[in-house]
């Protein structure tokens, strides 16, 4: 079993710390590299991470990869609350995913217009959504979700997208987590 991804990114992050007792390969691109983008054409038409390699199978994205992978490891059962949460998570880490590239790009993703201030909205409102939740003692269990939250968290800090101390709850679970020996094997700074 072969799991592409890069060092930084959070959705290869959360599946390389969910999988921290399985045995497997790490494939480590760079994916703006010209090196890392033919690795990833070859294996992938949508020259995305992380994707998974298991004999025959080719498998994309990070969710259908968890889902795939849980069902035959049989690890964890996610109830209709988790899979929402995951939703949850996973738009507000598309949201700043594309915020760090429109930034990367010399775009200022601070002014004032329709798409940047919807997207604010939309981030703002998700941020305190899950500092709702961990404040009334969700995500207590280090399971995928918590995984998933604790990489997005991590990972917006990382690249200075948000400030953790405007969500002290959020802050606090991050903090909290980042002593497993895996969160510290798969730090990208
Ligand atoms: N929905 C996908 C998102 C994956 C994704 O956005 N990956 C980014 C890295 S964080 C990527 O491959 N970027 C390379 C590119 O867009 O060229 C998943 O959950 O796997």
């Amino acid at each position: 079993m072969k799991l592409f991804g890069s060092l930084t990114s959070p959705y290869v992050r959360r599946l390389r710390i969910w999988l921290e007792n399985t045995d497997y390969e790490f494939v480590a691109l760079d994916v703006f590299s010209s090196e890392g983008r033919a690795q990833l054409e070859s294996v992938s038409p949508a020259r995305k991470i992380p994707l998974l390699q298991l004999g025959k199978e080719t498998i994309f994205d990070s969710r259908i990869i968890f889902s795939f992978l849980n069902k035959k490891l049989q690890r964890e059962e996610l109830t209709l609350d988790d899979e929402n949460t995951l939703s949850l998570i996973d738009e507000a880490n598309q949201a700043y995913v594309h915020l760090f590239m429109l930034s990367k790009s010399g775009v200022d993703t601070h002014q004032d217009s329709f798409y940047f201030n919807l997207q604010r909205e939309h981030i703002n409102n998700l941020l305190l959504h899950f500092e709702g939740m961990v404040s009334a003692g969700h995500f207590k269990q280090w399971n995928y979700p918590a995984i998933c939250l604790f990489c997005l968290l991590d990972w917006i800090d990382f690249r200075h997208l948000e400030n953790l101390e405007n969500t002290p709850a959020l802050k606090e679970f991050r903090d909290k987590h980042q002593d497993h020996e895996y969160v510290q094997l798969t730090n990208p700074r």
